[in-house]
């Protein structure tokens, strides 16, 4: 992959916070997420041709059990996209959720992007990521290929949001060098950084996009494709989401919405199942653990260096 370089990347957004998009707009909350959701529409149909997801006819118009609570489920594909997929909630006392993501075409081997932002009494819990189709533990020239370039980006971001302490170990494996994990206390300072993040990680997202070229060998194509469906297969049953959506939607809308919404793919990429990706997650009878870990709690600090090499024993 060839860029200019990383730090035309983060200079080029510099000034980005509060954009505005000169669309009128209500201001529901000041800390809300829709400028997000805004921004990334508009600026990824910069970059390609939008046209909605089948889903959304199914979704577009799901409604939470109460009628206080708002949200946006929005879909697209596009060449090079397999699904463009938003989640947006605004509830009571602040609630505030985005869920989204842009999952590439199997010909592609292009990281997921995904950022999960959950807000609730002033707590914040956030997860932004080039989320490596690959993992990069084992596969350093993938890590080159994507990450080289965008460490410094990644770097800038973690001083700013630092590590949000130990997690579910499992899900190192699905992040990058560059993955922003934090928690904050909410305030208009810490929405306006993490606003500047997202529009950086999205513009670099979409820069990959634009250099992505369509792989040919059948078998680089199989193994995209189950790499994207071992991912989603690991999100639809793990999520943390999970218990907030069966609280706004009841069990059976809920489910829907992770597995045929947010996780699409998971019954229709692959047949293999979530045991056969993650047999230590097996119980008797071959139920799958309610445990969200296995592995425990991890990785108190964060295991990466500048330099984007993983760091052993840094788990207490
Ligand atoms: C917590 N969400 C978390 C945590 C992580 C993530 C790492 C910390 C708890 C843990 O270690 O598991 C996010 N985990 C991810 C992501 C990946 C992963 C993105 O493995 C990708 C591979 N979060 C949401 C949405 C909601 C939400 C949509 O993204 C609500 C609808 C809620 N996340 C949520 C809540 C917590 C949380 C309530 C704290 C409670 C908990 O830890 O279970």
């Amino acid at each position: 992959l060839r860029r200019s370089s990383s730090t035309k990347l983060g200079e080029a957004s510099a000034g980005s916070v509060g954009r505005r998009t000169g669309r009128p707009c209500v201001r529901v909350s000041a800390l809300s997420y829709r400028q997000f959701v805004q921004f990334a529409l508009d600026e990824t149909a910069l970059h390609t041709r939008m046209t909605p997801s089948p889903l959304q006819e199914r979704f577009g118009s799901m409604k939470p059990l109460d009628d206080k609570t708002e949200i946006e489920l929005l879909s697209y594909k596009a060449p090079k996209i397999r699904l463009l997929r938003s989640l947006s909630i605004q509830g009571e006392k602040g609630l505030q959720v985005l869920d989204f993501a842009m999952l590439p075409e199997p010909e592609y081997d292009l990281p997921i992007f995904c950022a999960n932002f959950f807000t609730a009494a002033e707590t914040n819990i956030v997860v932004l990521d080039l989320n490596p189709l690959y993992d990069v533990i084992k596969h350093k020239d993938y890590k080159d290929k994507y990450y080289g370039d965008l460490m410094s980006l990644g770097f800038k971001y973690a001083e700013l949001l630092p590590w949000g302490g130990k997690l579910t170990g499992e899900s190192l494996r699905f992040f990058s060098p560059m993955v922003i994990w934090t928690r904050f206390k909410s305030s208009q300072h810490m929405h306006d950084i993490l606003y500047s993040a997202f529009v950086d990680y999205l513009k670099a997202w979409l820069v990959l996009m634009d250099l992505g070229i369509r792989e040919t060998d059948a078998s680089r194509i199989i193994a995209n494709r189950e790499a994207q469906h071992r991912y989603l297969t690991w999100r639809a049953e793990k999520d943390p989401g999970y218990e907030v959506l069966k609280r706004l939607f009841g069990e059976t809308h809920a489910k829907n919405v992770v597995r045929g919404f947010l996780f699409d793919g998971v019954d229709s990429l692959g047949s293999k199942t979530f045991l056969d990706y993650f047999p230590e997650y097996q119980c008797e009878e071959g139920r799958v653990n309610e445990k969200r870990s296995m592995i425990g709690k991890s990785f108190a600090t964060r295991p990466w260096n500048r330099k984007g090499e993983f760091i052993e024993n840094c788990n207490d």
